[in-house]
């Protein structure tokens, strides 16, 4: 199947959930421009983006099985792919009203609709919106995975991996308080810390251990005399992945147009403590450090004009050369990660026909789905 086709197929499945959350509205007796609302709110915020997290739940069942999925098991993972999209929408909601962001997948953020249509101030009912998209998942996880044994271990995924998220985003938040930049706290330590937090739990361990609980891989089992413990193999894998997935993020914010990455950067103005600074500060000048302190996370009428200073000194081929940078560190990392998938032990000749065996091609679909990323 092409890539649009894998696309429109996910796709499809999301309409139904859209009309499943809508009835029950309505058997809630839900006014009808509550209603709207809501169903407005989905449509805005849940099927716009690349849906890589939510895809990756049904490439992974399909690579675990080692067959096509019937329809039914692609209708469950896929129904657990939109509940990751619908998690994502929550926090993408919150959090570009935290980042004081303008735009998103090429649209005026949520917050800055208002009355579903026109432009206008901030508006605050997005918390709460933000928070009914969080709450559609465990609807749906109820309505249709309830008789499953694996249901509690669905419920502590979503639970547990939302709760380090937002630990993630508190320490991404209170890293840079507005008003009260120091950037003389951030390297590439606490980088790493804030990102594994607040984005690779989320947007990579979720899609694979979901998938896997999907097909009933066990905690623990045997193979030629070894023990392997499979969730904590995904973990070894994915959670360096996601932090990878973040270095882009935190590039493509400084050096993605708008039209390329479908949002307008914000890191800078917001005084972020993202790869990129850290870098500056790891491999700058003193000099460059004081431009830095001078220049980085400083709101005002000089905004523009002191990020775009900021920018063309990530530029500078001669100085910092960030875009060479990030390409170093994106060759070295993909072939690190290579290096680590190619330890995870594989099915056994006889294991080979098993649907419920962790296989290296999970975590080489996942890479392979973000390597070379320029959105
Ligand atoms: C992303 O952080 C993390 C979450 C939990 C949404 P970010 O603010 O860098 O994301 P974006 O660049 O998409 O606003
Ligand atoms: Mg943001
Ligand atoms: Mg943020
Ligand atoms: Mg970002």
């Amino acid at each position: 199947m092409s890539h649009a086709d894998t696309r429109n197929k996910f796709l499809a499945v999301f309409e139904g959930i859209r009309e499943e959350l809508v009835a029950h509205m309505k058997s809630e007796k839900m006014p009808e421009d509550a209603i709207a609302w809501f169903n407005e709110n989905l449509i805005y915020n849940v099927p716009g983006g690349k849906l890589n997290r939510g895809v990756s739940v049904v490439d992974t069942v399909t690579i675990l099985l080692n067959r096509p999925p019937t329809d039914d098991e692609y209708f469950r993972a896929a129904l657990l792919g939109w509940c990751i999209e619908l998690l994502q929408a929550f926090f993408l909601v919150s959090d570009d009203i935290m980042d004081d962001s303008i735009s998103r997948r090429g649209q005026p953020c949520w917050y800055r609709v208002s009355n579903v249509k026109g432009l206008g101030k901030v508006h605050k009912i997005a918390i709460n919106d933000s928070c009914m998209l969080e709450g559609a998942i465990y609807h749906i996880l109820k309505n249709h995975f309830r008789r499953e044994s694996y249901y509690v271990d669905l419920l502590e995924l979503f639970q547990e991996v939302t709760y380090k998220t937002e630990m993630g985003q508190l320490v991404d938040q209170i890293t840079a308080p507005e008003d009260n930049i120091d950037i003389g706290r951030y390297t590439l330590l606490k980088h790493a810390f804030i990102v594994r937090y607040k984005t690779a739990y989320y947007s990579f361990y979720l899609s694979v251990a979901l998938a896997m609980r999907m097909c009933g891989v066990p905690d623990v089992y045997e193979l030629n005399g070894k023990t392997v413990e499979p969730y904590k193999e995904a973990d070894r894998i994915l959670i360096p992945m996601g932090e990878f997935f973040q270095v882009q993020d935190d590039y493509l914010d400084y050096h993605g147009t708008e039209a390329q990455i479908g949002k307008i950067g914000t890191d800078i103005i917001d005084g972020k403590c993202s790869w990129c600074v850290c870098m500056a500060l790891t491999h700058g000048t003193d000099t460059q450090t004081q431009f830095l302190l001078e220049n980085y996370g400083k709101k005002g009428p000089e905004q523009a004009m002191r990020e775009q200073a900021v920018k063309n000194m990530y530029n500078d081929d001669e100085g910092l050369n960030i875009p060479k940078r990030y390409e170093e560190y994106s060759k070295n990392t993909v072939t690190e990660i290579n290096t680590m998938i190619e330890l995870v032990p594989e099915p056994d000749a006889q294991d080979e026909l098993r649907g419920d065996r962790l296989r290296r091609d999970v975590f080489r679909a996942f890479l392979s789905k973000i390597t070379d990323r320029t959105a």
